[in-house]
């Protein structure tokens, strides 16, 4: 007789309909500092999501693909060497790069629960009812979380816990945040967990700049985005069309930020905040940061965090990284 295998499927929200995830507050912050500013985590609403997978497959944007052969290449090994029964990723997305380790994991037999964690509540539910239905016997348990907010609401482990944060993600912080939230880190891995960090390698500028400034113009509608997301949640009236997609990386501080920059000067009503904002002419809204890595800032971060980095894994042409990391 079969065995009955016991599985199930449930999301949590943590973003209440009312909590525009902190997005009044950042705009408050953001639009009245001297250089304006807006944190990225706001770019996905569902279209954002949607533009952000369409990134993904652009011939310029290298990350998802190289990413994607290292854990082709490395999965087996990982499993074997975490002991991982289950998979907390963090800012999961549509997830398509998960498979690889779903699939190790459940050829090796030790697969029992998934758990994804991402702000983006249609990519959430998607990804759930898509991963329980594809693999029988795992549990799914969703998260629609800010994984800086939320992640004491992460269900208690079943087991060794592998902790995938991957597509360069962690670039998205500021580096005294990054740091603070890696040391976060250190409760949801346990003793015997592991953080698999994927992170974009610094290189040839002009490589990584075409990655932000892609032919297809993707990125600059992903980054658009932002403003209609304003818009819609906090009644804003920003003229979308008066603003310009900007992508540089920033060879000092090694790291690619993306703006929007006010093609005339603009007045801006938030009517949610009541507040009245003024563009002037070339003014610019940052709202990306995209760190890129060496091996001694991975360290010198990780190290900071009370994290031991336990493997760097590379492509030949070492464009990207995906690391073990634990515990120190
Ligand atoms: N891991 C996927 C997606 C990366 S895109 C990949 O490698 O392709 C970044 C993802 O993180 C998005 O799905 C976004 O919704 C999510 N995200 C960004 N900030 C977040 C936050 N503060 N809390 C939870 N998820 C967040
Ligand atoms: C999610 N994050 C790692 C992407 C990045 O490359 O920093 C977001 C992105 N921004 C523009 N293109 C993609």
């Amino acid at each position: 007789m079969e065995p009955i295998l016991e599985r199930t499927v449930e999301v949590r929200s943590h973003l209440g309909p009312n909590d525009e995830r902190t997005l009044a507050d950042d705009v408050l912050d953001g639009l009245t500092r001297p250089l304006k500013e807006l944190p990225p985590k706001h770019f996905y609403d569902a279209l954002g999501s949607e533009l952000f997978d369409a990134i993904c497959e652009l011939p310029e944007y290298y990350q998802t693909r190289t990413e994607r052969l290292i854990l082709e290449r490395h999965a087996e090994d990982i499993v074997a060497r975490t002991a991982a029964v289950e998979l907390v990723e963090l800012g999961s997305g549509s997830a398509t790069k998960t498979r690889v380790l779903l699939d190790a994991m459940a050829q090796a037999g030790t697969l029992a629960r998934y758990v994804p964690v991402d702000v983006s509540a249609t990519t959430v539910h998607a990804v759930a009812d898509l991963f329980a239905g594809e693999y029988p016997g795992m549990s799914v348990v969703g998260l629609v979380a800010d994984f800086e907010r939320h992640l004491a609401h992460l269900p208690e482990p079943v087991g060794p816990r592998l902790v995938p944060f991957l597509g360069g993600t962690i670039g998205n912080f500021p580096p005294g945040t990054r740091r603070r939230f890696l040391r976060s880190l250190g409760k949801v891995l346990g003793p015997d967990g592991y953080l698999l960090l994927g992170t974009d390698l610094v290189k040839e500028p002009h490589v990584i700049e075409a990655a932000y400034n892609d032919s297809a113009g993707v990125t600059a509608q992903f980054n658009l985005n932002l403003l209609h997301v304003v818009n819609r949640e906090l009644g804003a009236d920003f003229d979308v069309d008066g603003f310009e997609h900007v992508a540089f990386f920033d060879r000092e501080r090694e790291w690619i930020e993306m703006r929007l920059r006010a093609t005339e000067p603009q007045h801006v009503r938030v009517a949610a905040l009541d507040l009245e904002v003024d563009f002037a002419a070339r003014e610019e809204l940052r709202t990306e940061i995209s760190a890129k890595f060496t091996p001694e800032r991975l360290r010198g971060d990780l190290e900071a965090a009370g994290l031991e980095l336990v493997e760097m894994l590379t492509d030949p042409d070492e464009l990207f990284a995906v690391s073990l990391a634990r515990i120190a």
